[in-house]
């Protein structure tokens, strides 16, 4: 390859020195831009409650809770706690004023995956805690819980909350996922707090993380330590109703961000797509399990094919149904999808597009989308059950014992032998072991990795759309050799190219294609997949040229009809968590912050901070404090029953995923005519032009409103 160097101006060392000293080369390259700075100064709306000096905690009994005896047995101390709204108190006693300006410190811990609006809800107590007292102090603990148990934190400061309002990441104080899930780490923690005379922590964090805040505020109710949670997460996967349906939190912070940023990413790519026209571009995005972030994207960005977890889940084969009730049996297989059928369902949508000239498009595939494949989710299971056996039984873990793959399964290829001696030892059998031996070595070094300090499966290091595109793949090849899979000719380029080289396009239109005369797309006889069969079909009907030879005009119609299947790999999830916050987010996190120091000056614990009405809009939003404890359910974590938040996965009934799947058919496109892409732009925090709010919840809320 050859290379040139453009001419053009030139800097030795001495030269460079000079320019390095410039001013202006500071300001060029400065870490300061203008519009960040705009950000930092903007002080986000609040709720009208806030406007008043003084709140109140009004119980409000209207909402119920079925309570898990487990939860009651473990939590009795918040248990019972209610439901609190935050009132204005516009004629406080003396002793309540006392109480609300009584000197505190405030401890505050960042846990889990970073989400765009932390550094707000600390920009929010603080601001607040300042006003009710400006002796008041609020510490940060460093590095997630794991501050907490060590004694790591800093003072939080004036410059730094500025430095910090409106910024994406967790960069002030960093974050962490360490778990105070036993004796000793609780006991450290109660120290560090008794020790720094913390009043209340306020641990900012996911579904894990707010149990965890509840298993705290239990430990340290005698103490009289409040902990309180607030609701963090881009998989927008808390969400809190009470038991009659009434939604306390829509959606946790982070989620419209993360949602928008992959938006506008994989928008660019759709545009890419459908000028380049030569690429399928696979986006895996965020969002352990439930597919919340997928489907926000699709309604932000309308990529050709969206995979929701939940929906491939609730897959009915009607087919095999019936077929199963003629034989008079039932086939259980039918339900949920497996990996083959969704390659199907995926290669369907590609030949169709391809029948119309697109050879090219967008497909969103969550991250957690293997967790709602039957198949898959028995080894996810099975795996965490063993692995966290082998982990409780032994002083090393299984990872350490066993660092080859070759070593992990060679232990399981054991417990399916020990599994044929003993009866009663069921967890890995032999037809697990076949199976799982069955399946591509990434795959199973994937389902084999590390779990978290939570039990939950890495599903962000999985390389799912690798998984999912290699079927893909491969059944494209066969199709490609079946003759169904091919590329749509445009009937006036045809029409043109047989021109050029002197062919009538009706005499051949008939021969070459099976759709012809009337269709804008033409496509080859099925029976056409190769230069050979050309050659046969063009013989048999006598339209070979004067050499006995395909005419090159047809020649080139048929390599235009015959499609290569190019794909670009993209991971959308970690940019999204670090992008600077919407308009929205940056007004929900401040709120958040000013939510939970209200609950703290009013001694309330176990709770957590949330903002109902945020799918009605800003003025209608109300901030209360919701009790963590009765929203705990038993589930399976490292191969046994844990109380834990639920996680909300998508609800296939939900306005909003049955609009996506209404314009299912319309997004694929798969009809001549510019695909319906929808660009939502840049975030920017003035949100000119931009949705107030996630549309998920836009949605949701229209559809409510229509019952
Ligand atoms: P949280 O639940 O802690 O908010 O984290 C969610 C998440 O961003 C998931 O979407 C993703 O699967 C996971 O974190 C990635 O974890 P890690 O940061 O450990 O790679």
């Amino acid at each position: 390859m050859s290379t040139k160097t453009t001419p053009g101006p030139k800097v030795d060392n001495e030269g460079l020195e000079k320019l390095l000293a410039t001013k202006k080369i500071r300001e060029l390259t400065s870490t300061s831009i203008p519009s960040m700075e705009q950000r930092r100064k903007m002080i986000p709306p609040t709720c009208p409650v806030f406007t008043s000096p003084y709140h109140r905690l009004v119980p409000d009994h209207r909402y119920r809770f079925e309570k898990d005896p487990e939860a009651r047995d473990k939590l009795p101390d918040i248990i019972d706690m209610p439901v609190y709204a935050i009132a204005a108190d516009f004629e406080p006693s003396e002793e309540f004023v006392a109480g609300w300006a009584k000197p505190r410190t405030i401890g505050v811990v960042f846990s889990g995956g970073p989400a765009p609006g932390g550094h707000n809800v600390i920009a929010g107590i603080f601001d607040a805690a300042q006003k009710a007292n400006p002796q008041n102090r609020v510490i940060g603990f460093l590095l997630g819980p794991d501050g907490v148990i060590e004694n790591e934190y800093k003072e939080i400061t004036q410059e730094m909350v500025d430095e910090y309002r409106n910024m994406g990441g967790f960069g002030m104080i960093k974050t962490g996922r360490t778990k105070i899930d036993t004796k000793e780490k609780m006991e450290r923690a109660r120290k560090t707090l008794k020790n720094l005379g913390v009043d209340a922590l306020v641990i900012i964090g996911g579904d894990d993380s707010n149990t965890n805040a509840a298993f705290l505020a239990q430990h340290l109710f005698e103490e009289g330590i409040q902990v309180l949670g607030v609701p963090k997460t881009i998989d927008g996967d808390i969400q809190v109703r009470d038991a009659d349906g009434n939604v306390l939190c829509a959606m946790s912070f982070g989620f419209h961000t993360a949602a928008r940023s992959f938006a506008r990413a994989i928008s660019n790519l759709c545009t890419d797509a459908s000028s380049d026209v030569k690429y399928w571009h696979i986006c895996k995005v965020m969002g352990r399990v439930a597919s919340h972030l997928a489907l926000e994207v699709a309604l932000q960005a309308h990529p050709n094919i969206t995979l929701i977890g939940e929906d491939l889940a609730d897959y009915v084969d009607e087919s095999r149904i019936q077929a199963a009730e003629r034989e008079g049996t039932v086939d259980y297989t039918a339900f949920g999808m497996t990996l083959r059928h969704l390659s199907r369902v995926i290669c369907d949508a590609i030949v169709r597009r391809a029948a119309v000239g697109k050879n090219y498009g967008v497909i969103v595939i969550p991250e957690g989308v293997l967790e709602f494949i039957n198949e898959i989710q028995v080894f996810i299971i099975k795996l965490n059950t063993i692995l966290a056996e082998y982990n409780q039984t032994h002083d090393t873990t299984f990872h350490e014992d066993f660092p080859l793959l070759e070593d992990k399964l060679e232990y399981l290829r054991r417990l399916a032998r020990r599994s044929r001696e003993d009866k009663t030892f069921t967890v890995w059998n032999t037809r697990d072991d076949d199976l799982f031996n069955d399946i591509p070595a990434f795959f199973q070094e994937g389902l084999l990795m590390e779990r978290d300090s939570h039990g939950n499966f890495p599903f962000s290091q999985v390389e799912t759309d690798k998984v999912i595109m290699g079927l893909v793949k491969d059944y494209l090849k066969f199709l490609q050799e079946e003759g169904v899979y091919k590329i749509g000719v445009e009937k006036s380029s045809y029409e043109k190219i047989m021109a050029e080289g002197d062919l009538d396009p009706a005499y051949y239109g008939p021969i070459l294609f099976e759709n012809w005369p009337d269709a804008e797309y033409l496509l080859m006889k099925k029976s056409i997949m190769s230069i050979k069969t050309l050659t046969q079909e063009l013989s048999r009907e006598g339209a070979l040229d004067k050499s006995g030879k395909v005419p090159p005009a047809v020649l080139s119609v048929f390599k235009k009809s015959q499609p290569k299947f190019k794909t670009q790999t993209h991971f959308f999830g970690y940019d999204g968590r670090g992008n600077d916050p919407t308009h929205f987010d940056c007004t929900y996190t401040y709120n958040l912050g000013l939510t939970a120091f209200s609950l703290i000056a009013n001694q309330a614990t176990g709770v957590m901070a949330v903002i109902k009405n945020l799918e009605k809009g800003f003025d209608h939003w109300e901030p209360l404090g919701v009790p963590i404890a009765p929203l705990m359910h038993l589930e399976e974590r490292k191969g046994k029953l844990d109380l834990v938040l639920e996680k909300t996965v998508v609800d296939v009934e939900s306005p909003a995923f049955q609009v996506v799947k209404a314009y299912r058919e319309e997004w694929l496109a798969a009809y001549p005519g510019p695909d319906p892409y929808r660009n939502p732009g840049a975030i920017s925090l003035d949100g000119q032009g931009q949705e107030v709010m996630p549309l998920t919840l836009a949605i949701n809320h229209l559809g409510a409103q229509m019952r």
